[in-house]
């Protein structure tokens, strides 16, 4: 298959690359998730002229913000793990400067001990922070991390209605939609465990900002987290349409009733032990009970029973009434992924993009990048959905 090629193609490259490998099964290849994507993409971009594209260098104080709103998104002593572990490892000799950190043995449900504590030896703590070994930390995966983060918070900036309600031109001006090139990915990790080469949940980071910078027209009186008085009750609709089941953004808002997580996804893929279609929130009578909905196909599906799944999604999030809508757009839906079992194709894209944005075209939107592992047809797959999208608009 094609897909088989695909394997074969990268494992020729393993001769050049030394470091920046991951196991795909029992085959070691270059990493699939690396800068490269974002060249390709921000390259059609670019040939295409036909997108407002900024760069955006996260300052100093961007960087602060970034940090803060991650603390109120994940445990600090994980954001702390993360940032900190390459150099501790460095320091006691256990990682080259080219290598990665990764995990000899992760946490484990134990009837002894239900919340074991983080381990003192820190080699021992990357398994605590992680759940699989695609997740590495080298010298500069923080950088990347923040990076990737930092266009969570200002996706979610850009949207934010102007602070003065009176004077309507600023609001005009605001954009209904953006789209955030985020590389590392967001949707697998949770508030304490990286995996699926995720660290920090973008999505996530993308609702607290906007909880946190919203306006307080819809703001009740009691404060809901310890970091940031963030004490909105706006309502928040994820759709994750990457190839992969985002367990960590479903674990995030699992138990909210103001966020409604959407995913169609390979059945029974990465990650493999969540993603059922009976994963609905907590039970009734609970106020978030119905608020996950798990869309899973099996292997080879077309794109007719990919749009059959996603009219349901957006029928769904219509009856949400949600104030925002953030989506995990991940390419690995696409037929040729080396990670990816479905069978939709480039064109496909225009009328997802099309269908979604004609579903949900009242709705502020953040769409952030996900998955998607075919360096050299991302950028038109992308172009396509944005094209429809934007036809929609
Ligand atoms: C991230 B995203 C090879 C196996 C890959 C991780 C898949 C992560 C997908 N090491 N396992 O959802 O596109
Ligand atoms: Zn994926």
């Amino acid at each position: 298959s094609s897909r088989k090629k695909k394997i074969e193609q990268l494992q020729a490259q393993i001769g050049q690359l030394q470091a920046q490998v991951e196991l795909l099964g029992s085959k070691l290849i270059p990493a699939l998730e690396s800068p490269a994507r974002i060249k390709a993409i921000i390259q059609s971009i670019k040939d295409s002229s036909k997108h407002d594209l900024r760069t955006i260098t996260a300052s100093d104080e961007d960087q602060t913000t970034t940090v803060s709103l991650a603390k109120a998104t994940h445990s600090t002593d994980y954001l702390s793990h993360v940032q900190n572990v390459f150099k501790q490892w460095r320091d006691k000799g256990l990682v080259e400067q080219h290598e990665s950190v990764l995990p000899e043995c992760f946490r484990l449900q134990n009837i002894a001990n239900a919340k074991p504590k983080p381990p003192k030896d820190i080699f021992a703590r990357a398994g605590y922070y992680a759940f699989d070994m695609s997740t590495g930390i080298s010298q500069n995966s923080w950088k990347s991390i923040i990076a990737s983060a930092n266009l969570g918070v200002q996706a979610a900036q850009l949207l934010l209605p102007s602070p003065t309600p009176d004077t309507t031109t600023d609001d005009d001006e605001r954009p209904k939609s953006v789209l955030a090139l985020c590389r590392p990915p967001g949707h697998h990790c949770t508030g304490t465990q990286a995996g699926g080469y995720c660290y920090i949940n973008n999505i996530a980071l993308s609702i607290t900002t906007l909880r946190h910078f919203s306006p307080p027209a819809k703001k009740t009186r009691r404060p809901s987290n310890p970091h940031f008085a963030s004490t909105s009750t706006l309502k928040f609709a994820v759709l994750d349409l990457d190839f992969h089941h985002g367990n960590g953004t479903q674990e995030m808002f699992y138990t909210d009733p103001n966020v409604l997580y959407v995913s169609i996804h390979g059945e029974d893929e990465f990650p493999y032990y969540t993603g059922g279609a009976d994963e609905t929130g907590p039970p009734a009578p609970d106020a978030a009970s119905g608020t996950n909905l798990n869309l899973p196909l099996a292997a080879g599906a077309t794109f007719e029973a990919y749009t059959g799944k996603l009219k349901e999604a957006l029928q769904l999030i219509q009856n949400f009434k949600a104030d925002y809508l953030l989506v995990s757009l991940g390419f690995d839906t696409f037929h040729l992924d080396p990670l990816g079992k479905f069978d939709i194709k480039s064109e496909d894209y225009e009328v997802m993009g099309r269908q979604v944005r004609t579903a949900l075209k009242d709705l502020p939107a953040a769409i952030l990048l996900e998955g998607g592992y075919v360096i050299d047809r991302l950028g038109e797959n992308l172009l396509n959905f944005l094209r429809g999208w934007e036809g929609a608009e």
